[in-house]
């Protein structure tokens, strides 16, 4: 047995014959949507210029996210349950669908059979038209197989599909940004973490999220720009990851700022035993460069509470779902980190300027529901089953509704120049 040092990647380019067929079929389409996943890293600059030449709109899965960066006006961010309504109207309106890189699950949030004409890039062929039916497979490096795609494709001199989609990208901001800007009381709306944050994030800040209802925020009103990074379990959507990915992050960039998105559930799985990681490096792991914990202390299991209202039309169980109130700023503190308590989101600020690693916990508001971009019949008549039976029920049927309320306003006619 021998094991040779090195590996050079190989140049993985799909045939002749199906790169034409494959621009034959974008060429023919008038409403092209393009999904792009972490597979697409590296073809920044060559997905943009599809996007062009197609005059496509380009919608992210969430390990995709720091493929192409937000402020694009044809990026129409995140898609599915936790995604925007300008990519769940791109999907719903195309003729053309193009995946790049992605196994994208969610096979409901893509077009209907027969909907759209297919082409889809992957370099492990297995995965090509497991989600929608592709007519042709393009197996290969995204990168490379884009810049031989890029010439074959025709630019489209109709631009009405792409003003369209950038119309709804600048509608879908302004939702999220007045959802975010509602206040319900005491605690914070969560929404309005992101959306204080989103502004203020370094610029080459490294994001990371867990798998809760902070992940909707995360993805929706985090907007990233050119240089930054993200990750979360994108594949898996555990629970757990957001705290060592960061600390990962940290150990492996000490010069980068760095920001998780924890929920209080999964900092109490070992978020807060992480801490003492972090306590066990702080050398190496403070800095001028902020590394911050953003906890959202809801004393739930909220994304799960909210899955049973909306897939069973289960009201909340808090027996299961109910989870104790930590002091997690304190516990920092505690234990030598820097903890800072928050009941209004600009104490932001507070944590960006520490130089040592910061828990910035927020005692948010667990009724303010991760609201889909489009809501599906049985999915909605669940929600209102469980609201009638549920502990919260007043509460999440007054603030879901004001939530909703805000798309209302942003699409009466004639309200866009
Ligand atoms: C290991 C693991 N267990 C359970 C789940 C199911 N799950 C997804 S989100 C969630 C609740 C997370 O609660 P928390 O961290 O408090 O975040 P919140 O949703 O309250 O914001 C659960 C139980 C999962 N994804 N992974
Ligand atoms: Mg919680």
């Amino acid at each position: 047995m021998f094991s040779s040092v090195g590996w050079s990647r190989p140049r993985l380019l799909p045939d002749e014959g199906e790169l034409r067929r494959a621009a034959g079929i974008l060429n023919a389409g008038s409403k092209v949507a393009m999904i792009i996943g972490q597979g697409a890293a590296n073809a920044e600059s060559e997905v943009v210029e599809a996007a062009e030449m197609l005059g496509a709109g380009v919608a992210k899965a969430l390990l995709g996210r720091e493929v192409l960066p937000d402020d694009l006006p044809f990026v129409t961010g995140p898609i599915s349950l936790l995604g925007s309504k300008a990519s769940d109207n791109m999907i719903r309106g195309c003729d053309t669908l193009f995946m790049i890189g992605s196994s994208f699950p969610y096979a409901e949030w893509l077009p209907d059979e027969g909907q759209a004409r297919g082409v889809e890039i992957d370099i492990d062929g297995r995965m090509i038209g497991i989600r929608y039916s592709m007519e042709a497979h393009l197996v290969g490096d995204a990168k490379q197989t884009l810049k031989a795609l890029l010439p074959l494709l025709h630019r489209k001199e109709d631009r009405g599909w792409r003003k369209k989609i950038e119309k709804d990208v600048v509608d879908w901001n302004a939702i999220c940004d007045k959802r975010a800007g509602q206040h319900f009381g005491k605690t914070i709306n969560p929404e309005a973490v992101a959306l204080e944050l989103s502004p203020r994030l370094p610029d080459d800040v490294i994001l990371t999220a867990d798998s809760g209802s902070g992940t909707n925020w995360w993805a929706r009103h985090l907007k990233l720009r050119k240089g930054m990074q993200a990750s979360l379990s994108g594949t898996l959507a555990t629970m757990g990851p957001g705290t060592p990915y960061a600390i990962a992050a940290r150990f492996a960039h000490p010069d980068r700022p760095v920001i998780a998105f924890v929920g209080d559930g999964a900092f109490q799985m070992n978020g807060m035993s992480e801490m003492i990681t972090v306590k066990r490096y702080l050398d190496r792991l403070s800095g001028p460069a902020p590394f911050i914990f953003c906890v959202f202390n809801n004393q739930d299991l909220n994304q799960v509470t909210w899955e049973q209202r909306a897939m069973a039309g289960d009201p909340k169980f808090p027996g299961s779902q109910d989870i104790p109130d930590v002091p997690y700023a304190k516990y920092a503190e505690l234990i030598g980190l820097k903890g800072v308590y928050c009941d209004r989101p600009k104490k932001i600020g507070k944590a960006l300027a520490s130089d040592r690693p910061v828990v910035l916990e927020f005692k948010v508001d667990p009724e303010i529901a991760p609201i889909p971009p489009h809501i599906m019949k049985t999915q909605g008549k669940k929600t209102a089953k469980a609201a009638v039976r549920d502990p919260e029920g007043l509460g999440i049927a007054a603030k879901g509704a004001r939530q909703k309320a805000t798309e209302l306003v942003e699409y009466v006619p004639g309200r866009h120049p």
